[in-house]
């Protein structure tokens, strides 16, 4: 326990801890407004209305922010756009990431799992990854020897070295993969080497999770490519609660090089760890939309509306979970 730590008056933060409930209620705000949109079909509508109450809330964060992963280019989106400045342009200076809406389908079916997300980062801490970009992850517990696996060997070699390093058959090792066409090849391997795969029809943040928190998920590894910008919001969360993931972009087109040039990436082929895509001082921030494995959902009653968030933050690594009721 680090509780004596936690009294930030004589501590090196330089995220306040005060900052963790100030964006619980950012999450807060915009899954309640998607909820009013779970089930009804439309992605879009259900997507907008989250951004926009992101958006409106974040004004009253006592911040002086920038926004660098949003919903994309400023030429492209009214709202959380990479560049935004965001806050109430008080107090420290801090960057930030959004997915106000991740697993849009899944809320536009009232399926589990949808979540809003936030990531606040010392200024500069965040890879900075334009929204159409994706990323090779590979995550798996704090408890294995650093390079117990790697991103650039094959999954078959990396289920076997988990297993012998977790003292296990690979027949007894679980893998979090997004359900996806580009990972036939990869699927095809875990199944041969027997290992036990949970597909993801969305939601690769909470995937990641799930792989560093084995004791309470009976996940032991995430393999497979997702979106680089849920990458560095799972990155994001690790750095709180520890756990190892490596990163390395997919920057397949020419239009994608360069703009990651801009953003400051001078190595196309860089292999990313933990820390290197969030770095500092960072918090996390994520509120369930339809219930989920990571939290529950909204509960829109008559009188109230109940949210749920989880809150982690990296300099006391401290995760709560917030259960809130707020009057209609
Ligand atoms: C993931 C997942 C998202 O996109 O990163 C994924 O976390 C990857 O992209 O929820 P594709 O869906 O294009 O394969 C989502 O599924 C949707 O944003
Ligand atoms: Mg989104
Ligand atoms: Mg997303």
């Amino acid at each position: 326990m680090k509780l004596s730590k936690a009294d930030d008056a004589r501590s090196p933060a330089n995220l306040h801890r005060t900052l963790t409930l100030e964006m619980v209620r950012v999450t807060e705000r915009a899954a309640v407004a998607a909820a009013e949109w779970r089930g009804k079909g439309d992605e879009k509508a259900a997507d907008d209305a989250s951004v926009a109450a992101m958006s409106k809330e974040l004004e009253r964060v006592s911040v002086a922010g920038r926004i660098v992963i949003g919903e994309g280019e400023q030429y492209e989106c009214d709202h959380l756009y990479v560049g935004e400045t965001v806050g109430a342009d008080e107090g420290p200076e801090v960057d930030i990431a959004v997915d106000p809406l991740e697993g849009v389908t899944l809320c536009a079916k009232n399926q589990p799992d949808s979540l809003v997300v936030l990531a606040m980062a010392e200024r500069g801490g965040l890879l900075n990854v334009a929204r159409n970009v994706y990323m090779h992850k590979i995550a798996i517990g704090a408890e294995y020897a650093p390079e117990t696996v790697h991103i650039e060997w094959s999954a078959t070699e990396n289920v076997k070295a988990l297993a012998k390093a977790k003292g296990v058959p690979v027949s007894e090792i679980t893998a979090i993969v997004l359900d996806r066409p580009r990972h036939a090849g990869l699927l095809e391997e875990l199944r041969t080497a027997g290992v036990s795969v949970k597909l993801l029809s969305d939601g690769d943040i909470a995937g990641v999770i799930h792989a560093v928190n084995t004791e309470d998920t009976g996940v032991d590894i995430y393999l497979g490519s997702g979106g680089a910008p849920e990458g560095v919001l799972a990155a994001a969360a690790l750095r709180c609660i520890g756990g190892q993931m490596q990163g390395k972009l997919i920057l397949d087109t020419p239009d994608k090089r360069a703009r990651a040039r801009e953003m400051g990436i001078t190595d196309p082929n860089r292999i990313y760890d933990v820390s290197e895509l969030a770095a500092g001082d960072v918090l996390f921030s994520a509120t369930g939309i339809t219930d989920g494995s990571l939290v529950e959902g909204v509960k829109l009653r008559r009188h109230w509306v109940e949210t749920n968030t989880v809150v982690m933050r990296s300099w006391s690594q401290t995760t709560r979970w917030i259960k809130a009721r707020h009057a209609r």
